[in-house]
């Protein structure tokens, strides 16, 4: 693995700030959107109100996190930009949020979202620069305990549950293979491959699907949609 101590990488060019910009304002806005998409699941799993409340915060204070490293590198965030990467999975989770349908929610956070932001933290961490990566390395095992949250509620209710997972899985992981494709070129430049983040997300995605009670035979068939995208 190559170390960023030992690259090639100069933080504070005009390239790599430009691309942070973006980046960093993407990791900002996500972290304000999960916080945002905890205290709604915590309305609608009442059970649960008070770990789901717990998770927003530990979402705030990785947001807090993010701005300290933009910060550190003299970059502002372009969070207009970051509002409009999200704004598919966004619209998705707030129409499924006011049908009450907390299986499409959960899919949409707690296993896209968090695998997404497992893939990104893990495939950044080499690469980054000694401040942030002390920052993501602390904020990417919280990451690990929300997408476990999701796991273990969709197991319990797996039977009651598959039919709806399916359809969110059909809507919204070509979403995710969009915003990839719309952030390879900066995350290139911040040394981040697609091609390391497509396989770490799709490692996460589907052992988190496996475990919830998914086949194998399921999981291929699930993970197709939207590759093409
Ligand atoms: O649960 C969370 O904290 C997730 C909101 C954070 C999402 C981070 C999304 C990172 C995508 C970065 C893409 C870089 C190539
Ligand atoms: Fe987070
Ligand atoms: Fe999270
Ligand atoms: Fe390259």
């Amino acid at each position: 693995m190559q170390l960023a101590a030992e690259s090639e990488i100069n933080f504070q060019s005009e390239i790599y700030k430009d691309a942070y910009s973006r980046i960093n304002a993407i990791v900002i806005e996500g972290e304000q959107e999960a916080h945002e998409n905890y205290i709604k699941l915590a309305e609608l799993l009442p059970e649960s109100k008070d770990e789901l409340i717990r998770l927003s915060k530990m979402e705030s204070r990785h947001k807090k996190g993010f701005e300290a490293c933009g910060r550190n590198l003299k970059v502002t965030p372009d969070l207009q930009f970051a509002r409009e990467f999200f704004s598919g999975l966004h619209q998705n989770f707030q129409d499924a949020a006011a049908e009450g349908k907390v299986v499409t929610c959960l899919l949409i956070q707690s296993l896209i979202i968090e695998c997404f932001a497992i893939a990104a933290y893990n495939i950044y961490i080499p690469v980054a620069d000694d401040f942030a990566r002390k920052i993501t390395e602390g904020v990417v095992k919280d990451e690990y305990s929300h997408l476990n949250f999701g796991e273990v509620w969709l197991k319990e209710n797996f039977t009651q549950s598959k039919a709806e997972l399916e359809d969110a899985n059909r809507q919204n992981l070509p979403i995710v293979w969009k915003m990839l494709n719309s952030v390879e070129k900066d995350a290139h430049t911040l040394a981040m491959e697609k091609e390391a983040l497509v396989e770490d997300f799709m490692i996460q995605y589907g052992e988190a699907l496996s475990n919830i009670g998914f086949t194998t035979r399921d999981i291929m068939r699930m993970s197709a949609y939207g590759l093409t995208a």
